[in-house]
């Protein structure tokens, strides 16, 4: 049996959290692993911790931060929350807004290889999709894993996407507090420590769904930060091939 938990982070994502943990209460209603969930608040204006607190559901935790400090800070701090408790075997990372599809969770639990492992939850090979995504967006997220996927010689199909499963084993080889991404850049970087651990990666097909409530907080500077900084980590592999190693693994 595996004990998993599900980090979720949210900013304003009131009109749409209570829904994905209700498909989560039924789905782990019928699981025989163990799930619970670690909602992760960036004091959200719209009250959001405070919706999850009020749901009152003992598998749903809410670990609430001072202020937005981007994607990349919110799943660190997740991480080492419940890495501190030597609870769970697996650490599962969604989004809030219903892109990231329950239905698709056992296909992943199930394809968890032992040992350092990463799954994911891929776009873009066969089987998987995107639904009612706007074509601007799926050319920056096909752009992005194309591009990271040549500068940091990393042989996997969807390395933007953020639905996730990865091997406590795996979190604790490596250094995630020198992890430098700020926003979703934070998954190529994932990514990349997870290689350069040796874990075992698995690509899942999912179906990705556009979010129909709340609001996006891509920006412009998120994928600029992701532009330079796979460039920058692209350039240490080639030149310095030993040195991302010692900063990403115990
Ligand atoms: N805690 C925290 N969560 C964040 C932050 N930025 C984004 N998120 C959450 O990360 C998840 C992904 O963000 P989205 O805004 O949906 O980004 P996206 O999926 O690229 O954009 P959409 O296409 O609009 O869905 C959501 O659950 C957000 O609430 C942040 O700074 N702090
Ligand atoms: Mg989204």
């Amino acid at each position: 049996m595996k004990k998993l938990v599900i980090l979720i982070p949210t900013f304003n994502e009131s009109f749409t959290i209570v829904e994905q943990l209700r498909k989560l209460e039924i789905y782990r209603s019928s699981s025989t692993d163990e799930i619970s969930v670690l909602v992760i608040d960036d004091n959200s204006p719209d009250a959001t911790a405070d919706l999850v607190d009020n749901l009152n559901l003992s598998w749903v935790e809410v670990l609430r931060r001072p202020a937005k400090a981007g994607l990349g800070a919110a799943y660190r701090a997740g991480f080492a929350k419940v890495l501190g408790t030597n609870l769970f075997t697996h650490v599962v990372t969604m989004d809030a807004d219903g892109s990231h599809r329950v239905e698709d969770l056992p296909a992943m639990i199930s394809a968890i290889k032992p040992g350092r492992s990463i799954t994911l939850g891929a776009r873009w090979i066969p089987g998987g999709s995107v639904k009612n995504w706007p074509k601007s967006r799926q050319v920056i997220s096909k752009t992005g894993t194309r591009y990271a996927k040549f500068a940091l010689k990393i042989n996997l199909n969807d390395l933007t996407g953020g639905y996730r499963i990865y091997s406590v084993e795996l979190l604790n080889a490596l250094n995630l507090k020198d992890m430098q991404a700020t926003g979703y850049c934070f998954q190529i970087e994932m990514a990349m420590a997870a290689d350069l651990a040796g874990a075992v990666a698995t690509e899942v097909p999912i179906t990705f769904v556009e979010r129909i409530n709340g609001v996006s907080k891509m920006t412009k500077a998120i994928v600029l930060e992701a532009l330079i900084q796979i460039t920058r980590w692209g350039l240490v592999r080639r030149l310095r091939p030993n040195a991302d190693k010692l900063h990403y693994v115990k």
